[in-house]
């Protein structure tokens, strides 16, 4: 069941079309920024963003403009409907090699704190909250030194056991290329028996910023950026469908951000299998580079908007309230957002790293965020099938 990377460019798979964004209604009056205007010109003519127009967006500081010209993007692709999941975080360690600049996570194995689940103890876990209708288990954790893959494949036949309605969205692609490394055997056949074990979509974690500069800076044990990419379309081949991520506002460049959208954007063109894209606003509490100012309002809602118009191969474009709060995550909808992601239950890797938010949120307060700004609520499963009855 592959997407359509055996037919790069046609923007079409086997499980769902790529849809490019049709010629926007652009309301040209809410306009500000004259250099907004060509690209206003080119959304209502229907034709593709270029860089230049993303650095234009990408940097733009009217707000109202950057609204209208996303929220017709989001009106095209989703209408009015914003959707959120009932799932729950697992991380099943936190030992990590690659001991990335960013992360207030990862530890030592001698550290204090330092862990990897067991099997049986990560299907405690998945089985706590027994009444809840839980639809996916996103899991993720460290590139661990000495675990194996049978570790892996036991995690996720040990999940599958307690949750077997719940989708396993499971592993990065940066994971994936350590548990491959780790058993000397190729990225294909790691994705192939995990597949096998349970494992139905991944996670978008680990892209980072693809621009070599600040990635060396941020990450350099971490793989390349044409490496993460490279795994992607492995796993969208073997309709495995993924997530793509963004971390901004450290070190990275107006100019990188664009250019890691647009590579994005090209191996969707190719691959067709990303369902969203997560941009993550980098929190700097307990890590090297706890120096730097968190985002601000107006640049979380730019790069929201930037990714919506930019990503127009894209299905989806995630609002994760985890970091950007509650309040604006809610004003992110109407930004080009059409997900809030979802309950959580314990979110780990951004609270390491001072997020204020909470570590998790009732369907309720999801429903009521959705509600409130004019959207109407979806509770979807993993592959954004709807699940309101
Ligand atoms: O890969 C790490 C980032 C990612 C920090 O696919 C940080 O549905 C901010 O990928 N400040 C993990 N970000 C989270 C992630 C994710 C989250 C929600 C949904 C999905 C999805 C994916 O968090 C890491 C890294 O890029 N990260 N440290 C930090 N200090």
């Amino acid at each position: 069941m592959a997407f359509a990377a055996s037919q790069p460019k046609t923007h079409h798979s086997s499980v769902t079309a790529i849809q490019l964004l049709p010629p926007l209604q652009i309301p040209l009056g809410l306009i500000g920024d004259p250099a907004l205007r060509p690209v206003a010109d080119k959304l209502a003519a229907g034709r593709r963003l270029d860089r230049s127009d993303g650095l234009a967006l990408m940097t733009s500081r009217d707000l109202i403009g950057l609204g209208a010209l996303a929220n017709a993007a989001r009106q095209a692709k989703n209408g009015r409907q914003a959707y959120y999941v009932v799932n729950r975080h697992l991380n099943y360690s936190n030992v990590c090699v690659n001991r990335c600049a960013f992360c207030a996570f990862w530890r030592s194995p001698q550290d204090e704190g330092a862990y990897a689940l067991s099997s049986d103890e990560a299907a405690v876990l998945a089985s706590e909250d027994a009444g809840l209708e839980i639809s996916e288990l996103h899991i993720v954790g460290s590139c661990h030194p000495d675990l194996p893959l049978s570790y892996y494949l036991e995690l996720l036949r040990a999940i599958k056991a307690v949750r077997p309605q719940a989708a396993l969205k499971a592993f990065t692609p940066v994971e994936i290329d350590h548990m491959a490394r780790m058993e000397g055997m190729e990225t294909r056949q790691v994705l192939q028996l995990l597949q096998k074990a349970g494992l139905v979509a991944m996670p978008g974690g680990g892209a980072e910023i693809f621009a070599p500069k600040p990635r060396a800076k941020l990450c350099p044990r971490k793989i390349s950026g044409q490496r993460w990419l490279e795994i992607c379309a492995e796993a969208h081949e073997l309709g495995i469908p993924t997530n793509a991520t963004m971390l901004y506002g450290h070190i990275e460049t107006p100019e990188d951000r664009v250019e890691h959208l647009f590579a994005l954007r090209e191996q969707q063109d190719l691959s067709g299998g990303f369902n969203a894209f997560i941009p993550l606003a980098f929190h700097s509490q307990n890590t090297v580079l706890n120096e730097l100012e968190p985002t601000t309002a107006l640049d979380d809602l730019r790069v929201i908007a930037s990714s919506r118009l930019i990503l127009d191969n894209f299905p989806h474009i995630k609002a994760y309230w985890v970091m950007l709060g509650e309040k604006l995550a809610q004003v992110a909808l109407n930004f080009g957002a059409d997900d809030l992601d979802g309950t959580i239950i314990k979110e780990n890797i951004t609270h390491s790293a001072g997020a204020t938010t909470s570590v998790g949120l009732s369907e309720e307060r999801l429903r009521t965020m959705i509600q409130a700004a004019g959207f109407k609520p979806v509770r979807r499963d993993c592959f954004y099938h709807s699940l309101e009855a």
